[in-house]
């Protein structure tokens, strides 16, 4: 009995450390798509790398949606798991108490890619850096813009787009060599006439891909009916570079 009533209390005040967070706690917006992890920051900033940054001893609060079917938040360093549902918030808290860099999985069959090369479940990989308070102001001040390396290249917008194409799971659906997807093909996407289910014709321009990153449902192109692209979480200068991109890929 005492045994019981111990391994109880144990367990239970574990499980209370991670359902409550406490009131001066980080929100971080965590979001499961086919086949991405994407975060967004307490001030709306979207992650735009495949790694969610933190400060180091700052209590965190999570709070999870899925965007089509199930999925489940598992960081095994953080002894950390829980099913992200569609349709409900989620959540879980916990203070990173070392610095250092903890791989994120998802942890329920989401479903197969279109091919061997197209990504799936198992490509639903992200990873939390536990970095000093400098350094996450510094990456938030970061991700905001432009990243430096790209500022003084000729191109530099197309090529954050690019990096963004590969770095938040485009590459699972869309394909840059002409070969069939789950999507449409990007190549020679820019200024190509559309037909959409509703029969309607459109050419592919700056609104159009707006609208197709951000609402991807509200105009479906004619045969990916069942394709079913997750809404990204994106600023406006990312979007920006996007569409920078999809211009260089004839
Ligand atoms: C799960 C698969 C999937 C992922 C991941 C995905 N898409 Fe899509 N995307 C589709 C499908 C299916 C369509 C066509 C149906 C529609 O219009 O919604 C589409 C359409 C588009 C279109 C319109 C293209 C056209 O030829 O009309 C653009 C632009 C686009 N996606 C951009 C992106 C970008 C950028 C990303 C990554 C940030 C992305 N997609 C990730 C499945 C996906
Ligand atoms: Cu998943």
């Amino acid at each position: 009995m005492l045994l019981i009533v111990w391994m109880f209390h144990v367990s239970y005040s574990a499980y209370i450390r991670n359902a409550v967070a406490a009131d001066n706690a980080l929100e971080i917006r965590v979001r499961g798509a086919r086949w991405n992890w994407s975060y967004q920051y307490p001030d709306g900033t979207p992650e735009s790398g495949d790694a969610l940054y933190l400060p180091v001893n700052k209590p965190v609060k999570m709070v999870m949606s899925s965007s089509d079917v199930l999925h489940d938040y598992f960081v095994p360093a953080f002894r950390l798991k829980k099913d992200v549902v569609p349709g409900m918030y989620s959540q879980i808290a916990f203070t990173p108490n070392r610095l250092g860099e903890a791989q994120v999985f998802c942890a329920e069959y989401c479903g197969a890619g279109a091919g061997p090369t197209a990504g799936g479940h198992f490509s639903m990989l992200s990873k939390i850096k536990i970095v000093t308070e400098a350094e996450y102001e510094e990456h938030l001040k970061k991700i905001k813009d432009i990243p430096a390396e790209l500022k003084d290249k000729e191109n530099g917008t197309a090529l954050w787009g690019e990096q963004l194409y590969k770095g938040k799971g485009c590459t699972t659906c869309h394909s840059v060599d002409g070969s069939a997807a789950t999507g449409p093909t990007f190549k020679g996407v820019w200024g190509r006439t559309e037909t959409l289910t509703t029969g309607e014709q459109i050419k592919v321009d700056e609104n159009y891909v707006r609208e197709s990153i951000l609402r991807p449902q509200a105009k479906i192109v004619k045969t990916f009916e069942n394709g079913n692209m997750p809404p990204f979480v994106f600023t406006e200068k990312q979007v920006d570079a996007i569409i920078a991109y999809l211009k260089t890929t004839k």
